[in-house]
């Protein structure tokens, strides 16, 4: 892990990030592992487990760990091999809550809670196929269990953490960061299933607003603040104002990154995503039905409703069909356009002391992005 006195030069991102940032996650699964391999009464369930982390975390983009890396080196004063390997750590993390979303290096790796979060949305999104394998819990053997394997990475991050930090004085604080993003996140998740019976369609409450409450719980606390918010904890940024500001460019940020998840949900090649689309027929309130229901007339309202909501492909064509129609497609491109001009007006005006190139990196690396 290295002396902790070189000075690295601040970068946001290179291949060695992401290859130093892998080389990290052996080391954690045999942390998380490696006790429980040697009791033999629960052997069993941890080389389950081992199966688990290998199967559900190390791939993805590993944006949100990433971040974490670089956010640090964009706050650093000082930046030193050891607290970039502690960085890199916290990113593995954060790739354990989520694990999807982004291909690309901004320098988050949160990846633990991403994955505990995608097992679980994977089953109640009824989802085939995750990064271009089949979903966790529809591999053979696995089914309902892939419950309990999502569980088990939400523990793990706390194993990690308690290794890895109890000891710094920000201990306490990333502790109830992870705690509390994973309550958000868990709200937003209510939020967009409730709005999605599985029985009927009643698109009285797909509205806009609505719609912008649904992403920013279960997406953007979890994928955008959270890793700016680590690294900031890890150099001593823990004043109120600092993070309400972060918060308020990023949050902004995880919208703009959920509308675009919505968008090739509905109109990217499942093979360049790795995940086939499910919103329509999930009934999904996506900014795609939103934007729709705000632009039809009587008749493609009636239409709409006839065919959303069912797993049906004639069913699922015709509503991209009306969405076609709709120009939809358009109204998208316009929508990114006009979203990082926001985005960057907002980094403008917010960033105060924190590093404007450092927000400006993140916006730059999803604009306009096609996976
Ligand atoms: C994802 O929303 C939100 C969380 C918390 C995983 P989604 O179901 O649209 O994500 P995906 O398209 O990756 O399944
Ligand atoms: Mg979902
Ligand atoms: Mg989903
Ligand atoms: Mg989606």
């Amino acid at each position: 892990m290295g002396d902790s006195t070189s000075p690295l030069k601040k970068k946001t991102c290179s291949s060695t990030d992401l290859e130093l940032f892998d080389e990290v996650f052996p080391k954690l699964v045999s942390d998380i592992v490696e006790n429980g391999l040697q009791q033999s009464e629960v052997k069993d369930a941890l080389s389950w487990f081992k199966k688990v982390c290998e199967y559900n975390v190390p791939f993805g983009k590993k944006n949100r760990g990433l971040t974490v890396v670089h956010s640090y080196k964009y706050l650093a004063s000082k930046v030193t091999e050891n607290e970039l390997q502690q960085a890199r750590i916290l990113g593995w993390c954060v790739e354990l809550v989520s694990n999807h979303y982004y291909h690309t290096c901004i320098g988050m790796k949160i990846s633990q809670l991403q994955a505990f979060f995608l097992i679980t949305d994977d089953i109640m999104d009824d989802s085939i196929t995750r990064r271009g394998q089949p979903c966790w819990y529809r591999k053979p053997g696995v089914g309902m269990i892939a419950i309990n394997d999502a569980l088990f990475l939400e523990s793990a991050i706390y194993t990690i953490l308690k290794k890895y930090f109890s000891d710094k004085p920000y201990y306490v604080s990333i502790m109830e960061l992870f705690h509390e993003t994973t309550l958000q996140t868990i709200i937003g998740q209510n939020l967009d299933l409730m709005m999605a019976p599985t029985d009927h369609v009643d698109f009285t409450h797909y509205t806009l607003d609505g719609y912008r409450a649904i992403v920013k719980w279960k997406t953007a606390f979890y994928s955008f603040y959270l890793p700016v918010a680590l690294a900031m904890y890890m150099v001593g940024i823990d004043d109120a104002e600092n993070h309400k500001n972060a918060k308020e460019i990023l949050l902004k940020m995880g919208e703009y990154f959920q509308i675009q998840d919505d968008y090739l949900d509905c109109f990217c090649d499942p093979k360049v995503t790795g995940k086939v689309g499910t919103d329509i027929e999930d009934n999904k309130c996506g900014w795609l039905v939103v934007q729709a229901l705000m632009r039809c007339n009587d008749e493609q309202r009636k239409f709409l409703e006839a065919n959303y909501a069912q797993k049906d492909s004639s069913k699922v064509a015709k509503v991209k069909e009306l969405y076609k129609e709709l120009k939809l497609q358009e109204l998208y491109h316009q929508y990114e356009e006009e979203s990082y001009k926001q985005i960057m007006q907002l980094t403008d005006t917010l960033s105060g002391n924190l590093p404007k190139e450092m927000f400006t990196a993140y916006a730059n690396k999803i604009f306009r992005r096609g996976k």
